[in-house]
């Protein structure tokens, strides 16, 4: 199957052929979409559809040329860090919102929930560095291209040869007292005891994005950290994610290590969300 007829309506494990889910920059389009609204409007189009093709949404992402004026009252910066702003809930099968990047401001190294991500530059511009998947860590995707490999390859070399980069010895299962690294050999399960060789995050690209650019990313592909790489200006950034998630993984990128995070919105539909900040019941004083 080709990267054209790949359904971006699943989540990336539960594509046919995973394996092939790499799309060619640039992309192309002949079309030209005249506003925001009216790209919102194609993209429930085709959501619509039971088959939504990835270069499809890449093209109509292409084909939205960038207007302040059309984006500004979702565009909302905090002082501290990257902002996320909801502008469409997509009926449910897709979310589109626009990120506020402060100056100097980046993400943390994280997947995509097994979605699938796509990215447009609205304003300023971003670097977008990839990683490799630690090993000790097995998202759905990867579980799924290794049963595919063991089903087709022949001989251990042939797997070994198709993904260099994943353990796939079994050998190195990950440490059993909490520390989740598989080289680890602790008795006592105490993370900042464990004497593992943790091993830093290997780089396996770096791209620069300037205004109307358009990327895509998934697990199969591997991980990514943004940047904005001006300490004086910001960038806005449009997002495309399919299935929506509303949580990811974050990395170390000196030890692998990762963690569970939940994601939020810090306005909706251009109104700020107010913040309630919960107590913690072990504070109680009752
Ligand atoms: N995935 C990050 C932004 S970089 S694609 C997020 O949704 O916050
Ligand atoms: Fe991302």
């Amino acid at each position: 199957m080709e990267i054209e007829s790949a359904n971006c309506k699943y989540r990336v494990s539960e594509c046919a052929d995973i394996d092939q889910l790499s799309v060619d920059y640039p992309v192309k389009c002949d079309q030209e979409i005249d506003g925001l609204e009216t790209l919102v409007q194609e993209l429930h189009r085709v959501f619509s559809k039971s088959h939504v093709n990835i270069q499809e949404v890449q093209k109509l992402m292409s084909a939205y040329k960038s207007d302040p004026k059309q984006w500004r009252k979702f565009a909302k910066f905090d002082r501290f860090r990257y902002t996320r702003n909801l502008v469409d809930a997509g009926n449910g099968a897709f979310n589109i919102m626009i990120l506020c990047w402060g100056a100097g401001h980046a993400s943390a190294i994280h997947d995509h929930a097994d979605s699938h991500c796509f990215m447009k530059l609205l304003s300023g511009s971003l670097d977008e560095v990839r990683y490799e998947w630690p090993n000790n860590i097995q998202p759905e995707v990867i579980k799924k291209l290794k049963t595919k490999s063991n089903r087709h390859a022949s001989t251990e070399d042939e797997i070994t040869e198709n993904f260099t980069n994943l353990d796939i010895s079994g050998e190195n299962d990950r440490c059993q007292n909490g520390c989740q690294n598989q080289q680890c050999s602790c008795q006592n399960g105490d993370q900042e005891d464990c004497g593992y060789d943790a091993q830093s995050m290997k780089e396996i690209g770096r791209t620069r994005l300037e205004v109307n650019d358009v990327c895509y990313i998934n697990d199969a592909q591997g991980l990514h950290r943004m940047e904005n790489p001006s300490h004086v200006d910001g960038a806005v950034s449009l997002h495309l994610y399919c299935p929506p998630f509303d949580s990811c993984r974050v990395f170390d990128s000196r030890t692998g290590k990762s963690n569970e995070v939940k994601v939020t919105f810090w306005s909706m539909y251009g109104k700020k969300i107010k913040r309630v900040i919960e107590a913690d019941p072990a504070d109680s004083q009752e």
